[in-house]
């Protein structure tokens, strides 16, 4: 049975189609920079915003129609769920997908029957991968939704709260790695804290610390290889997150021993709620060898929240592809669609609009990052801009060979610096819309 009967699979028909229903510029098989479109992007469907949201907000009840859903939280409906993502991430030609153990499976009055659910769904999962050839590109588990976690998960002050998110993640990680997860995500939603009088900091930090060793100690135990990705975010639903931004994040993953299994997982509408750009953190992120994967979207600039709505802004999504690119690409990460349709777009149809809009914007993004970088300005005008560091007194810096009363011998040789040179901010904006 079709769930989507009015939706034929989505193709690329060019930029001049006036089907709202095709790709106008996401063409998975043309070759940009040395690999496909469907290389470059890695493109993922999120289950939770896509298959699982309501429409629900703090001040008013769901609207979205389902036709599919039958009203009830039972491993029946959850499984008609997976017919229903498969179909949808099929016509989308999605190559990935991601999820959390309690968007594709109901929990269970006990840790034991919410286990036996989770393994009822994955089997039907893995058929459906099997079927589609679609791929998970991460797993992770809910530590936020049950009122349990109201203190936290790893970070909690009830020791028997960290043990049963210990017991979550584990069942998680084995459902991950049963289904060929390429990576394993950890979003610490209540990682944090409302109020510092009742917080002992340094506690929770180490105590997060404790759980994130647990896990790799787990994922060797069962063989499970992917990449753990942190998932930087500052705030809501805590007033605090301790995993801020991706700097926050790579003081915490040196400081206790865990760079060699973290990287990051860096998503566009909690940069900004950071009061970052995207950008910012992803060249960070970059620079820390930790960039793993995106969770592609954008904030509302009037809104101070995390609205988690699809990129359709081409401007920030050349930003991303231009950092991306030039560390030669994403994987075994990707561009996952963390993101939601407006609880006024209640159609189901309304799904596709959302994801062909995003996936449109991220391929002129990686097709206009492509002619930048083909083109070389950029790069020479950066280049050129620190040149006072290739040779000479910078050189030696650099080299470590001066120290300094080198620098002050120098500078009382020569009297003054050398004169400064334009920044050409404004020159360079105009130069990037020429491309846009
Ligand atoms: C919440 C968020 C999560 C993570 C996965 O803001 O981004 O959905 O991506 O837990
Ligand atoms: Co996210």
């Amino acid at each position: 049975m079709a769930y989507f009967p009015d939706v034929t699979k989505i193709e690329f028909e060019g930029p001049s189609t006036d089907n709202p229903l095709a790709f106008r510029h996401y063409n998975p098989d043309e070759i940009v920079e040395g690999k496909s479109m469907r290389d470059q992007l890695r493109f993922s469907v999120c289950y939770w915003h896509t298959f699982r949201a309501s429409g629900v907000d703090p001040f008013g009840a769901p609207t979205m129609q389902r036709p599919w859903e039958d009203g009830t939280d039972s491993v029946d409906n959850a499984l008609r769920r997976v017919d229903v993502a498969f179909e949808f991430m099929e016509k989308l030609q999605a190559p990935f997908y991601c999820f959390h153990d309690r968007d594709v499976s109901p929990e269970g009055s006990t840790l034991a029957e919410s286990n036996s659910n989770l393994d009822k769904i994955a089997a039907k999962l893995k058929a459906e991968q099997e079927r589609t050839g679609i791929d998970l590109l991460w797993g992770t588990a809910n530590l936020f939704s049950n009122p349990r976690f109201m203190h936290g998960a790893a970070t909690t002050c009830n020791a028997d709260v960290f043990a049963f998110a210990a017991a979550q993640v584990k069942k998680a990680l084995e459902v991950t790695h049963e289904l060929g997860g390429l990576n394993y995500v950890f979003w610490g939603g209540r990682e944090g804290y409302h109020n510092l009088f009742n917080t002992d900091m340094k506690r929770e930090l180490d105590h997060m610390a404790r759980f994130l060793h647990l896990a790799k100690d787990h994922a060797k135990s069962i063989g499970f290889e992917g990449q753990f990705l942190l998932e930087p975010k500052p705030k809501e639903p805590t007033k605090h997150q301790y995993d801020f931004d991706a700097a926050a994040c790579m003081n915490f993953i040196r400081s206790y021993g865990l760079e060699d299994v973290c990287k990051l997982n860096v998503e566009t509408n909690h940069a900004t709620l950071a009061g970052h750009t995207m950008m910012h953190e992803l060249q960070y992120s970059s620079m820390q060898g930790a960039l793993g994967s995106i969770d592609a979207n954008t904030g509302d600039m009037m809104l101070g929240w995390d609205t988690d709505q699809f990129p359709t802004d081409i401007y920030l999504t050349t930003q991303c592809m231009l950092v991306i690119l030039e560390q030669g690409g994403l994987t075994p990460g990707g561009v996952n669609f963390d993101a939601k349709v407006r609880r006024e777009s209640f159609e189901p149809i309304d799904l596709f609009h959302a994801h062909i809009g995003g996936m449109d914007a991220f391929a002129r993004g990686l097709k206009i990052a492509a002619k930048i970088r083909a083109d070389g300005k950029l790069t020479d005008i950066v280049k050129n801009r620190y040149r006072s560091w290739d040779e000479g007194i910078g050189a030696k810096i650099e080299a470590g060979e001066v120290n300094f009363a080198d620098l002050e011998a120098y500078m009382l040789k020569k009297g003054e610096a050398a004169p400064n040179e334009s920044g050409r901010q404004e020159f360079l904006e105009n130069l990037i819309n020429d491309y846009i």
